[in-house]
């Protein structure tokens, strides 16, 4: 299972702070946290900032990577140009995923070739020219459509995820059960994985990390690849090296034991020796 820490992300207010005062320690503390914590990619969002995005995420991919060389990071944005400013920026020894591509045709034109030159992975949003589905089936349909797209781009597509985007449990009661239906439904058009920002599912909702905790491990059992979550909510973790667990992901429930000797678990840290 793949997790990538979503906290440094300007929607935050005090990320945005952070990033107009220039606080490099702050943001590095951020992301150190984050990789302490579990997360192996840390995702990088400045479009709601000051609207100089392309200065802001170079500014903010350069602390990242100082502070730690090996870091891998998630571009996240809407603006290409913004994408193409931050590979270029990123000079790290780790890996790189664009977050995201969606069917749209302009917007795969542009980044499909970025992704290639840079060798970076890709997530795919099942989004269509006519908005966001809602069953299970169009968010296969539509991953289909974008798996043809990015295979005549000679893109590979073992680098792929596919996001079926996460929606309000609290006002749409149904597309909880469609998202979980669409993962083995995408894994199934071929050699590609399955992703999702995963706090959605709880918006408005009181108590959200429990209704995370457990829609993460739902997810898993599906046989969700990857998620973009909050590393620093040990529910969250928790369930996550409960689930693995659970499913045989662990053996021998190796790294299960050892989370709950370190304490991350929830539980004390228990005396060794
Ligand atoms: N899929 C993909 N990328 C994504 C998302 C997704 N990137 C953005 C987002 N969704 C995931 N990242 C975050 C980052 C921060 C928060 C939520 C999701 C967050 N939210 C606070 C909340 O929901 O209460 C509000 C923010 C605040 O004002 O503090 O912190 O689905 N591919």
């Amino acid at each position: 299972m793949l997790i990538i820490g979503e906290r440094i992300n300007s929607t935050r207010k005090g990320i945005r702070e952070m990033i107009a005062a220039r606080d490099a320690g702050a943001i590095l503390n951020e992301a150190v946290s984050q990789a302490r914590a579990g997360a192996q990619f840390i995702d990088v969002n400045c479009a709601v900032t000051s609207g100089e995005e392309l200065r802001d995420i170079e500014w903010v991919i350069g602390v990242i990577q100082n502070g730690m060389p090996g870091v891998s990071i998630c571009i996240d944005s809407p603006d290409h140009l913004a994408i193409e400013r931050a590979l270029s920026a990123y000079k790290g020894t780790g890996s790189v995923i664009i977050n995201s591509i969606t069917a749209e045709e302009s917007r795969c034109s542009k980044i499909l070739p970025l992704a290639s030159k840079y060798g970076a992975k890709l997530i795919a949003l099942t989004m269509g020219e006519s908005g966001m589905p809602d069953t299970a089936v169009e968010r296969a349909a539509i991953a289909k459509t974008i798996l043809g797209r990015v295979k005549a781009a000679g893109f590979p597509e073992e680098a792929l995820y596919f996001d079926p985007l996460v929606r309000p449990v609290s006002t749409e009661p149904g597309q909880a059960k469609e998202f979980l239906d669409s993962i083995p439904l995408i894994r199934a058009i071929g050699n590609v994985k399955t992703i999702c920002g995963l706090s959605n599912i709880s918006f408005g909702l009181p108590n959200r990390s429990l209704i995370n905790a457990s829609f993460l491990a739902m997810a898993i059992e599906r046989g969700l690849d990857a998620a973009i979550v909050d590393p620093l909510d040990s529910r969250l973790m928790s369930s996550l090296s409960a689930s693995r667990a659970l499913l045989g992901l662990d053996e021998y429930c190796g790294d299960y034991i050892r989370a709950f000797r370190e304490g991350r678990l929830g539980n004390k840290p228990i005396e060794i020796g």
